[in-house]
């Protein structure tokens, strides 16, 4: 891989592992059948569309490492948005950005989610480690909560802040595993949960894109006022299929997104 979007992606991913121990199992299971490396498909990455942290901003990362914008999608009842970025090289990570649209949402919820995004240093969004710094405010045990009654994105967001909230496996370069369900299976026998939302197995090959991942693992997180178990990241697992053209589809899907983001609700 291009070195510097190496160096982002080995980062990123040791802080990702370091919350989400069964995704760290579930790639050693699969580096043990494999004859190869595990690819990964694409990651994703949540914020608040408020100055300095909007989707461009993150974006903005990635844009420096030669990436370029791919599609949008809009997940209205969530009042989220989101673009994907990718790579001219197929083989580095796609991107998907997510934002929450805040002045869709409540008084109360602005209010809060403005009080935590002024806590952040404008300036620390443009370094180099921004992208897996994790959360920039302080946070209690009751805000988190009140944030999740009304929106799970802005509860996760805010226990979290900025890294990784999935990995992907691209099972088109598996030489064990050949399909999503079979991908479940394993997952199942091994004891891990599989996100049902809308089915095990979001999109088609009619959509060239077929997607499945794990709940989100439960673990500590620590608040101003207490320590709490709560959902952190979830693994994905993706099965890319050609188009007309011939050529591997490379967009993301609306409605398997929708519920893939429901892998780190409680
Ligand atoms: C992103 C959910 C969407 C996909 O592959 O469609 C997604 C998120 O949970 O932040 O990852
Ligand atoms: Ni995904």
């Amino acid at each position: 891989m291009h070195s510097d979007v190496d160096t982002l992606f080995r980062a990123l991913w040791e802080d990702y592992r370091a919350v989400t121990p069964s995704a760290d199992r579930i790639h050693g299971l699969l580096a043990e059948r494999e004859n190869t490396a595990i690819v990964n498909d694409h990651i994703a990455l949540r914020t608040f569309n408020l100055a300095p942290v909007g989707l461009d901003a993150l974006a903005a990362h990635f844009l420096a490492l030669g990436y370029q914008p791919g599609g949008e999608y809009h997940f209205e009842s969530k009042k989220l948005y989101a673009r994907h970025y990718e790579h001219p090289d197929p083989e580095v990570p796609k991107v998907f950005i997510s934002e929450l649209l805040v002045e869709q949402c409540s008084d109360q919820l602005q209010a809060v989610v403005q009080g935590l995004v002024d806590q952040i240093n404008p300036k620390r969004v443009q370094a180099d480690d921004f992208l897996y710094s994790g959360r920039h405010w302080n946070l209690d045990y009751s805000t988190y909560r009140q944030l999740l009654e009304e929106s799970e994105y802005a509860g996760w967001l805010a226990a979290w802040g900025y890294r990784a909230n999935h990995f992907t496996v691209s099972i088109n370069h598996l030489d064990t595993i050949h399909s999503v369900p079979d991908i479940n299976t394993l997952l199942k026998e091994q004891g891990f949960s599989v996100n049902a939302s809308g089915g095990e197995v979001k999109g088609s090959p009619q959509d060239c894109l077929e997607q499945s991942s794990t709940m989100a693992d439960r673990v500590t997180a620590h608040f101003t006022d207490q320590d709490a178990v709560i959902p952190s990241c979830f693994y994905e697992f993706a099965k890319r299929y050609p188009m007309a053209n011939g050529k591997l589809y490379s967009g993301f899907v609306a409605a398997s997104a929708d519920r893939i983001f429901e892998s780190t609700h409680s």
